[in-house]
């Protein structure tokens, strides 16, 4: 039997022929994700070189030192989407507002993304990435489109979503529903190569991951999971990289957790471009995500970068902590 070799483009398509009327519009929007992806990745890999190491000065939405390659990586996803004329907005942690992309005013999709997720690690080689929504357009193209109203949608409506990982190796990991595919990049060939085409968070690994920096600002739930964690034997696993720390426990299993706590009741990770598309990958993977008390797939969106605490992994983990903050709630 011939190995089975299947691009991105091979792989989307031939999933899209399963989909009577499908346009191929997905197709288009995936491959101008993966565009910026080996263009970000060809960036990311020399940035000692190209002087593009270090911050820009500036402060973004969300208080934090912008990175240069926060900018360079934001630019060229949205270089990349525009001309498909499929976007009709874009949401980015990177952009304050929404930005409105006069190419895709008659789009039908509209896609969210945190352009560098992890950027301060860039200059110590930790795995950093690219973390990306899609949604269905809800207004009526041509409406004067009211780009928040398209956005603020629950991660129950996502039509698509997906990370790009910048590691020892690229990978591009998506779903549209249909279970959870992965890619690694060929940069010989500049493909994405399919590594698997239904990629399952079974590996059952004993490995909790979360900053234990914060516990004295943490409430007693979440002190006395991380005991019973370490009285089971489970290893402590932290790059500080979301993409990096969700990864390895994807595909090995274990519980990655950013609390709310003391000073930011709602943590610090994003829900609509971080929490949201991990929490649809994880659950597709056959794992569960949660805000402590509810699937973050349930959360309806009030603002763009609004925060949420997130605890996402395998499923056991995950309702371990439901069952004590549901406890901690009654003491
Ligand atoms: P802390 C990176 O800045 C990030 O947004 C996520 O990638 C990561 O999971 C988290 O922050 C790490 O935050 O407070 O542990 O450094």
């Amino acid at each position: 039997m011939t190995a089975h070799y299947s691009t991105l483009t091979q792989f989307i398509r031939a999933r899209e022929r399963d989909h009577p009327g499908a346009t191929g519009d997905f197709t288009s929007l995936l491959n101008a994700i993966g565009l910026a992806g080996k263009r970000i990745s060809r960036d990311v890999n020399r940035a000692g070189i190209a002087d593009i190491i270090g911050v820009t000065g500036d402060t973004n939405v969300q208080q934090e030192k912008v990175q240069k390659l926060d900018i360079i990586a934001n630019t060229e996803l949205i270089q990349a989407l525009a001309p498909t004329g499929l976007v009709c907005a874009i949401g980015s942690e990177e952009e304050d507002e929404p930005v409105e992309v006069e190419q895709g005013v008659n789009g039908r999709y509209v896609v969210l993304f945190d352009p560098l997720d992890g950027s301060s690690n860039i200059d110590v080689c930790a795995p950093i990435g690219t973390i990306f929504s899609i949604y269905r357009r809800k207004t009526t193209p041509g409406s004067g489109t009211n780009s928040l109203e398209d956005m603020l949608q629950p991660g129950r409506d996502l039509a698509a979503a997906g990370y790009i990982i910048y590691g020892s190796s690229t990978m591009l990991i998506y779903t549209t529903g249909s279970g959870v595919h992965s890619f690694t990049l060929d940069p010989a060939i500049g493909e994405f190569i399919l590594t698997n085409s239904d990629l399952k968070c079974d590996g059952g690994a004993k490995v909790y991951s979360t900053n234990e920096g914060n516990s004295p600002r943490w409430d007693d739930a979440d002190i006395a999971w991380v005991a019973e964690m370490k009285a089971e034997g489970y290893s402590a696993r932290y790059i500080g990289s979301l993409v990096g720390d969700f990864h390895r426990n994807l595909l090995r299993g274990g519980i990655f957790t950013y609390p709310g706590d003391k000073k930011s009741p709602n943590g610090k990770l994003r829900l609509l471009y971080e929490c949201a598309p991990m929490a649809f990958i994880m659950e597709q993977a056959g794992g569960k995500a949660s805000d402590g008390t509810q699937r973050i797939l349930d959360i309806q969106p009030t603002a763009l970068h609004q925060r949420t605490p997130l605890y996402i992994g395998g499923a056991n983990e995950v309702e371990r902590i439901e069952r004590l903050r549901s406890m901690s709630f009654t003491q």
